[in-house]
C-alpha cells in the first residue's frame, strides 16, 4: 500500500462540510461507532486533498526545513490513521486507540503555524520572492489554516466527546448551544487589557452596547465555537488598543473608548469593535490581512502569542479565518487620521453555520501553475519594477 496511492485515492473524495446543527445532533446523539465510521473515512480524506496542494507549492519553499517537517507531520499522521480504515469488528478496544490516535496527530501538529511561518521565513532570506510567488503562497496558506481547523473540530468533537473525562459543562464538544456573545467580547477585552496595561501601563475602556432586533431586550446568543469567536475578538481588541494608546500617546491620562456593538439580525449576528486609534492608511490597508507581511522582528516558535500586543503577524488573517470557517468573516474598515472599525459577521442560524473547506481539484491546481493577470490600469508612479509598463510614444 503505498503512500501516493493512498493520498491519490482519498483526494478524490470532496471534504464533506458540516453545519454546526450537524455537530450538535451529532454529539446529542453521542455514537461512538458511527463518530468512527465517519471519520477514519473523513480526516484521511481532508489530509490527502490539503496534502496534495502542498505537493504544488513553489519546490524552493518545499525545499525548506521547516516546511519539510511540517510535511513530514502530515505523512505520518495520514499513515496512522489509515490503519483503521479496514477493520471490521470495532470494539472498545479499537474505539480507544482511534482516540489515542486522534490525540496523538493533534499533539503533533500543534505548532504547525509558528513552523510554516518560519519556512516561509526561510525562504525569503534565501530566494528572491516575486508577487507571483508570494500569491500562491498567500492562496496556499488560507487554504491550508482552513483545512487545519476543520480537521482539529472534527478531532476536538471526537475526543472530547468520546475521550472518557466527561465534561460538565453544557457545551457538546467545543461548541457551546447558549454562546452569549457579549460574555465573550468582555473576556476577550479583558485579557488584551491585561497586555496592553502591562506593556503600556495604560488602556483604553470598553463600552458595549446590544441589539437584539430579534428578540428585543433578550441577550444575544448564538450556537458557536466560543473558543475562536474568543481568538478573533481578542486578536481584534489588542490591536484596537495598541492603536489607541500609540495615538494618544502612552502618557495620555484618558483615551477614546473602544466602542463595541453587539447586533442580532434575521441572517447574522454582528460585532462592530470601533476604536479611535488614527486610523490605518489605505495604503497599509491591504498589508493587515498579508501572511508575507511582518514589519516586527519574529518571536520565537511556540511562543507566537506571548509578545505584548505583537505586530500584525498571522493575527488578522487568521482571525478571519476563523470567522469565515463557519460562513461569517471579518473586515476591516479605517478613516485615516481618526480610527478603526472592524466588524465581525457570524451565522445566527446553526443550520446555515457550514464549515467552508478548501477542496482540490482542477481549479485549485491551476492557481498554483497559471500567472497573475497582467496589469491592465496604469497610473503614474504606480508601476511595479517587476512589470514595466511598455512605452509607445
Ligand atoms: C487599527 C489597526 C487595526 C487592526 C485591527 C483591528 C483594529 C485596528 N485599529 O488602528
Amino acid at each position: 500500500r503505498n503512500l501516493s496511492r493512498m493520498l491519490d485515492h482519498y483526494s478524490h473524495f470532496n471534504p464533506s462540510p458540516l453545519s454546526v446543527k450537524q455537530f450538535i445532533d451529532f454529539g446529542r446523539s453521542a455514537n461512538e461507532v458511527r463518530s468512527f465510521e465517519f471519520l477514519r473515512k473523513e480526516i484521511p480524506v481532508r489530509l490527502a486533498n490539503i496534502m496534495q496542494e502542498i505537493n504544488l507549492l513553489p519546490q524552493n519553499l518545499l525545499r525548506m526545513p521547516s516546511v519539510h517537517l511540517v510535511h513530514n507531520w502530515y505523512v505520518k499522521s495520514f499513515k496512522e490513521i489509515l490503519e483503521f480504515e479496514d477493520i471490521k469488528s470495532v470494539d472498545n478496544r479499537k474505539l480507544n486507540e482511534f482516540c489515542e490516535a486522534l490525540i496523538k496527530i493533534r499533539n503533533r501538529h500543534a505548532d504547525v503555524v509558528p513552523t510554516m511561518a518560519k519556512g516561509v521565513i526561510e525562504l525569503r532570506e534565501s530566494h528572491p520572492v516575486d508577487q507571483t510567488i508570494e500569491h500562491r503562497i498567500h492562496y496556499f496558506l488560507d487554504r491550508f489554516y482552513m483545512s487545519r481547523i476543520g480537521i482539529r473540530m472534527l478531532i476536538n468533537q471526537h475526543t472530547l466527546l468520546f475521550g472518557g473525562q466527561m465534561n460538565n459543562t453544557r457545551h457538546i464538544g467545543c461548541i457551546d448551544p447558549n454562546c452569549d456573545v457579549q460574555s465573550v467580547v468582555r473576556d476577550a477585552y479583558e485579557n488584551a487589557k491585561f497586555l496592553c496595561d502591562q506593556y503600556y501601563l495604560a488602556s483604553p475602556d470598553l463600552e458595549v452596547k446590544e441589539h437584539n432586533n430579534l428578540e428585543p431586550g433578550i441577550p444575544i446568543q448564538i450556537v458557536y465555537v466560543p473558543s475562536h469567536l474568543y481568538h478573533t475578538l481578542f486578536e481584534l481588541f489588542k490591536n484596537a488598543m495598541r492603536a489607541v494608546v500609540e495615538h494618544h500617546g502612552a502618557a495620555a491620562r484618558d483615551y477614546p473608548p473602544v466602542q463595541v456593538l453587539v447586533i442580532r439580525g434575521k441572517e447574522d449576528v454582528t460585532i462592530k469593535i470601533s476604536d479611535r486609534g488614527g486610523g490605518v492608511t489605505r495604503s497599509d490597508m491591504k498589508n493587515l490581512f498579508h501572511y508575507m507581511y511582518s514589519t516586527a522582528p519574529q518571536p520565537s516558535l511556540s511562543d507566537t502569542d506571548s509578545a505584548p500586543l505583537a505586530g500584525y503577524g498571522y493575527g488578522l488573517p487568521l482571525s478571519r479565518l476563523y470567522a469565515r470557517y463557519l460562513l461569517g468573516d471579518l473586515t476591516l474598515t479605517s478613516c485615516e487620521g481618526y480610527g478603526t472599525d472592524a466588524y465581525v459577521f457570524l451565522k445566527a442560524i446553526s443550520e446555515e453555520a457550514n464549515e467552508m473547506l478548501p477542496v482540490f481539484n482542477h481549479s485549485s491546481t491551476r492557481q498554483y501553475s497559471s500567472p497573475l493577470p497582467t496589469r491592465d490600469w496604469v497610473s503614474f508612479g504606480g508601476g511595479s519594477a517587476s512589470s514595466p509598463a511598455r512605452v509607445r510614444h
